[in-house]
């Protein structure tokens, strides 16, 4: 099958130029201006905008979290995800502490194969350090492809680790050329509130919000800076959501140590101010919570300041009836929010039509920082020869509202209800295939293949 897409402005991270693209299998093997060639389909892309798909570093696919699960699975979450120009997405395999990593990954692969319309990858999510889990990380870099660990450094008693745990882990990452990746907030100091709160009597959401202060985040942000320093680890911070958090990266940058960083989607762009609206406020019970909206400047000022690169979803999506479980007790919401559809078009919108980024440097952080942060650089983040053909024709004009009564995420409700966005994905394309073309879906659950990922640079 071969694929030629007409008249696009091609915008990567870094060029912006009209031209044709021709497509044949799965990869870009031809890039030119009035390219007379002969193709099974032809696209006009004229006016519209032809970007890489998006990568989502960070989102939770049927996980199993706080008695329940994440509502989306495999099938409905890659499917919404390619809806929003989202190509490929990676989720985490969470260790149960007392069990291995391999029986970790057994399990998300028991959910995974076969289910995926998008591609997907997998960090390991490590919350039991030990001999046994230590002599497992080499394997499941080399041989599984999985390159990054994931640390909590909160949600004591479950997925928590302390300090000793991680730097074991580090250096042990370190040794095989893997990335070290951290939930960074204190989890005593939150345990210390939820406790404190719980014993007050105050048990809305609001409290969620209450217990979990932005002192939590910084603190364990430049903890966290600082065994990475030690160690020599690469080091990712997921979820970044505050200035005070930033400022630790800022002041880490001074002794010449890089820490990669991503925000979500639902921290640029909602605020705190939501935890004021009764238990309807469950909807954005998440951890870290919505911050104050002072922090948005500061958020967009990290992202053109290079200390900010990716731009996740944490897509963690529960049906009211199961956020309704912690109606008379906060402590019982599941955490999380959907927004894995959302992303892309909510950054346009939000980013460069609000002139607080460059249209090269939405690119950049959807997709492009997120294939190389993660070793899938130059097979995807990007449009060049040879590059699988992962592409979004992108009309930057249409305006349309985003509700739960249109989204496509299994889900019944939406974090961003009425809410007007600029810009719209018309066809997401997936290994030379058009996966989503006018809100039809011409791929189906199987498509989507896993995608192991090279061992990692410290550089990009
Ligand atoms: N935070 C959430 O809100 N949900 C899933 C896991 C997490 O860290
Ligand atoms: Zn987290
Ligand atoms: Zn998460």
């Amino acid at each position: 099958m071969s694929l030629l897409i007409k008249n696009g402005r091609i915008v990567t991270a870094s060029d912006d130029y009209v031209a044709d693209i021709f497509i044949e299998a799965d990869k870009i093997t031809t890039i030119g201006k009035n390219l007379d060639m002969k193709a099974d389909q032809v696209i006009d892309a004229k006016n519209k905008l032809v970007i890489p798909g998006g990568i989502d570093p960070h989102v939770h696919l049927e996980m199993p979290f706080m008695g329940t699960f994440s509502s989306d699975n495999y099938e409905t979450g890659t499917r919404a995800a390619l809806f929003g120009g989202t190509t490929m997405v990676i989720d985490f395999v969470i260790q149960s502490q007392g069990n291995s990593l391999h029986a970790a990954l057994a399990e998300w692969q028991g959910r995974s194969d076969g289910n995926a319309l998008s591609d997907y990858s997998f960090h390991m999510a490590v919350t039991d350090f030990n001999e046994d889990t230590k002599a497992e990380i080499k394997d499941i870099i080399e041989v599984e492809g999985i390159s990054s660990f994931k640390t909590f450094m909160a949600y004591k008693g479950s997925l928590m680790i302390d300090d000793r745990q991680m730097v074991g882990l580090m250096d042990e990452v370190k040794k095989h050329g893997g990335m070290v990746s951290v939930h960074a907030t204190n989890g005593d100091i939150i345990d210390y509130l939820v406790a404190t709160n719980k014993s007050e009597g105050n048990l809305s959401p609001l409290y969620h919000y209450l217990s979990q202060p932005e002192i939590t985040e910084s603190e364990a942000t430049g903890r966290f800076a600082d065994m990475a320093y030690h160690t020599g680890v690469p080091a990712y911070v997921v979820h970044l959501t505050c200035e005070g958090a930033l400022n630790k990266i800022r002041e880490v940058a001074k002794r010449n140590q890089k820490v990669f960083v991503e925000t979500c989607i639902q921290y640029l762009t909602l605020d705190a101010s939501l935890y004021e609206r009764g238990f309807e406020a469950a909807k954005w019970v998440m951890s870290p919570p919505l911050r104050e909206k002072r922090n948005q400047a500061g958020l967009w000022a990290g992202i053109n300041q290079n200390l900010i690169q990716t731009i996740a979803t944490d897509h963690c999506p529960f049906m009211w009836e199961q956020k309704k479980k912690g109606e008379n007790d906060f402590t019982k919401i599941p955490n999380g929010q959907p927004g894995i559809e959302h992303r892309m078009e909510l950054l346009y919108s939000e980013g460069v039509c609000k002139e607080k980024i460059s249209l090269n440097k939405f690119v950049e952080i959807s997709s492009t920082n997120s294939a190389k942060i993660f070793g899938v650089f130059p097979q995807k983040g990007c449009i060049a020869v040879g590059s699988d053909a992962d592409l979004v024709i992108f009309d930057p004009n249409e305006k349309h509202v985003i509700s739960a009564k249109t989204h496509h995420m299994n889900v019944d409700y939406s974090a961003w209800e009425g809410c007007e966005v600029t810009g719209k994905c018309k066809t997401t394309i997936l290994r030379g295939k058009i996966a989503v073309h006018e809100n039809k879906v011409f791929v189906e659950k199987g498509y989507g293949k896993f995608v192991k990922r090279n061992k990692l640079s410290s550089v990009i």
